[in-house]
């Protein structure tokens, strides 16, 4: 049976889904359809909306539709408009790297670490350099947590010691050393100019030149944190948006353990 006019039946799907051959969804299959916005730095009107479209057409999108446009301030035109993408992804061919560990509920981590560690975790967190942003650090490290999801001060095997923000790498460090801590949670939002890249990087050398780099299971996250950067940076992991106090709780409680095992070997 047909999915009516707006969209479309699985059977039609399944004939014309081709994962090597992905492209945006609007109500059919392939049609493309994408909605994007972005300014120019023109005055609004005809010519700004033709160079608008030409520019559209130019990035691979057929049919490109304007919809709406505003001269925010002088000089500089807002558009939002719609075209269809002529480009395809082979969805087949994407391996993303990523944290491993098995993510387990609060409950379950707890037992996890009761039952491989033996003791309460460590962990101690901040917001570094210069940056201001606490919302994502408290995401992960307050008590009442971050979208039905509790944070680390709430978990009975962990004691977690959220430092706020604008914490320098050598304060968070000293006080990691003072708990005797298992991990080290950096979080970074802003990336103007590459700032965090300057701080992880100056972070993970001061370890490494205190000879503590092997000795705690350094993180970092942030809505520009990807697993990888963070590998490159130096960290064990990263985490993105999207991420919770259960992703990383989980990857933490793993990687302690499994270091442990090793070490016991
Ligand atoms: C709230 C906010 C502020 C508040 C912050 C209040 C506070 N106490 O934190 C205030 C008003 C102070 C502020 C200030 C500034 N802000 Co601001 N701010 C925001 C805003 C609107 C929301 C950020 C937020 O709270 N998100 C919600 C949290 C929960 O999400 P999150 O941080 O991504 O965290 C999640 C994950 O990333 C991850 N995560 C985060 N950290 C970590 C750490 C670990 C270890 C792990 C595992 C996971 C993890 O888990 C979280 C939950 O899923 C964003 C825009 C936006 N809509 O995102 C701009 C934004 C982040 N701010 C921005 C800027 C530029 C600034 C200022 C520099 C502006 C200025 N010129 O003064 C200043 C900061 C000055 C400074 N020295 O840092 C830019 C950053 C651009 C960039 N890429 O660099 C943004 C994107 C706005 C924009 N579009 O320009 N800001």
């Amino acid at each position: 049976m047909s999915g009516g006019l707006y969209s479309t039946s699985h059977e039609e799907i399944d004939k014309t889904y081709d994962p090597k051959k992905i492209k945006p969804y609007g109500d059919t299959m392939n049609d493309g359809k994408t909605q994007l916005s972005f300014t120019l730095p023109v005055p609004a009107g005809d010519e700004a909306v033709e160079a608008a479209k030409q520019l559209l057409r130019k990035m691979g999108f057929e049919n490109p539709q304007i919809v709406y446009y505003n001269e925010l301030t002088e000089g500089f035109t807002f558009f939002n408009a719609y075209g269809s993408c002529t480009h395809t992804v082979d969805y087949t061919s994407i391996h993303v790297p990523k944290v491993e560990s098995t993510v387990m509920s609060m409950e379950e981590t707890d037992a996890y670490i009761r039952e491989h560690i033996g003791r309460k975790i460590v962990v101690v967190g901040a917001s570094t350099g210069t940056d201001a942003h606490t919302v994502g650090i408290d995401a992960i490290m307050n008590m009442k947590g971050f979208a039905g999801h509790y944070g680390l001060e709430r978990y009975e095997m962990i004691e977690a010691y959220n430092l706020g923000s604008q914490v320098l790498n050598e304060d968070l460090i000293a006080k990691a050393l003072e708990l005797n801590a298992d991990a080290i949670l950096v979080s970074q939002t802003v990336t103007q100019k590459d700032i965090h890249i300057q701080n992880m990087t100056e972070m993970i050398e001061m370890l490494e030149a205190e000879h503590l780099r092997e000795k705690m299971v350094v993180c970092c996250g942030g809505p520009r944190i990807t697993y990888e950067l963070g590998k490159e940076l130096g960290f064990d992991a990263g985490f993105g948006m999207n991420a919770y106090a259960d992703d990383v709780a989980s990857y933490l409680a793993q990687e302690i353990a499994s270091r442990m095992q090793n070490k016991n070997r």
